[in-house]
């Protein structure tokens, strides 16, 4: 059944949520209060979100080094989320994974990866733990078109549509790993088109068009939820910013980013829900509003919040001691 007008509405304020955490968090981190390494999907997120408004809150995600909107748009609470990339104790990891291990179970987001395709193999792992519990749930792996180049993604398609497992792998191509051209690095021209090989559907489409997301995530989920196995979904978008925050971007014109504008997912659903009498200025105003008091609550809390303390470094570890036994 195609989306009603809540669920168009929930697409839209989820994309917006996304966006405006991505850019406050850019902010955040160019004024020194977000330590470490950054990697934003600003521009990218119709794929993080209508690929999770096709899942089950007890569905799975596995994201990438590029993860913030695949945890917003599972349903990431975002007090968690930023204290997390403050490296604070109160983060949703206590302050110990920051922006490129990021993990929140109890929202279903396994963790993002700084691993490029990692969560590839991951995710027929989470697929046997669900097919063998018989639960019905569906895992979702994200990764960019430079992970699909990577050995771990034939691997882990091929494994899941042996074992049938309940995968829907999900490429993010926009164009381009780091500064590497998607068209100089993968032979084929088509990342969709390797489904084949692996006797499994494939589908390529406009990643900044929220609905074509979502409705090739419902046929891939309805899919792997009745036993028949994995499908992978291209979703071409483009990323409006650096690859990571400070990326001079020597290797791209300015045209890029002025089609991503032109193309903007959020712009894109805002007239479509205009053009059915779904929005207006001033409902969109309200929504804006509420998600920037969202955004700046979580702030707030990731500023007032403690760093971990010295002895904290020795918790959370998984160790194993053989002469402890
Ligand atoms: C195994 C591995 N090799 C290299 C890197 C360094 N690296 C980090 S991001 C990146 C490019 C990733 O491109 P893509 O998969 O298309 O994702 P995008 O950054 O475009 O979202 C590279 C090469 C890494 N993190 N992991």
């Amino acid at each position: 059944m195609p989306p009603g007008p809540d669920q168009l509405l929930q697409m839209y304020a989820g994309m917006l949520r996304v966006r405006l955490v991505e850019e406050r968090v850019r902010e955040l981190f160019a004024n020194g209060r977000i330590p470490g390494f950054l990697h934003t999907s600003v521009g990218q997120e119709a794929v993080a979100v209508g690929v999770c408004a096709a899942l089950r809150p007890d569905d799975y995600v596995l994201s990438t080094h590029r993860g913030h909107g695949h945890l917003v748009a599972k349903g990431g609470a975002l007090r968690g989320l930023m204290a997390e990339l403050y490296g604070k104790a109160n983060g949703v990891c206590h302050g110990k994974g920051g922006t490129m291990h990021l993990a929140d179970a109890s929202v279903g987001y396994l963790g993002a990866n700084g691993v490029l395709a990692a969560g590839c193999v991951l995710a027929p792992g989470v697929g046997l733990s669900i097919k063998h519990r018989k639960s019905g749930q569906v895992v979702v792996t994200f990764f960019g078109d430079g992970a699909a180049n990577r050995g771990p993604f034939h691997e882990g398609v091929n494994l899941a549509a042996l074992w049938t497992l309940p995968v829907v792998f999900v490429c993010e191509n926009n164009r381009w790993a780091s500064s590497t051209a998607h068209a100089l690095s993968t032979a084929g021209g088509s990342i969709a088109a390797r489904a084949a090989g692996y006797g499994i559907p494939g589908e390529s489409l406009d990643g900044n068009d929220v609905l074509a997301v979502w409705e090739a995530t419902a046929r891939a989920v309805e899919r792997a939820r009745r036993g028949d196995g994995p499908s992978l979904i291209e979703a071409h978008t483009i990323r409006w910013v650096g690859h990571f925050e400070g990326d001079g971007q020597a290797y791209r014109g300015k045209a890029e980013v002025e089609e991503g504008r032109r193309t903007d997912p959020i712009a894109r659903l805002a007239r479509g829900l205009e053009e059915r009498g779904l929005l207006d200025a001033a409902h969109a105003a309200l929504i804006r509003e509420g998600v920037v008091a969202e955004i700046e609550d979580a702030v707030a809390h990731a500023e007032a919040s403690p760093l971990p303390a010295p002895h904290d470094a020795l918790t959370d570890l998984f160790a194993y001691y053989p002469w402890r036994d």
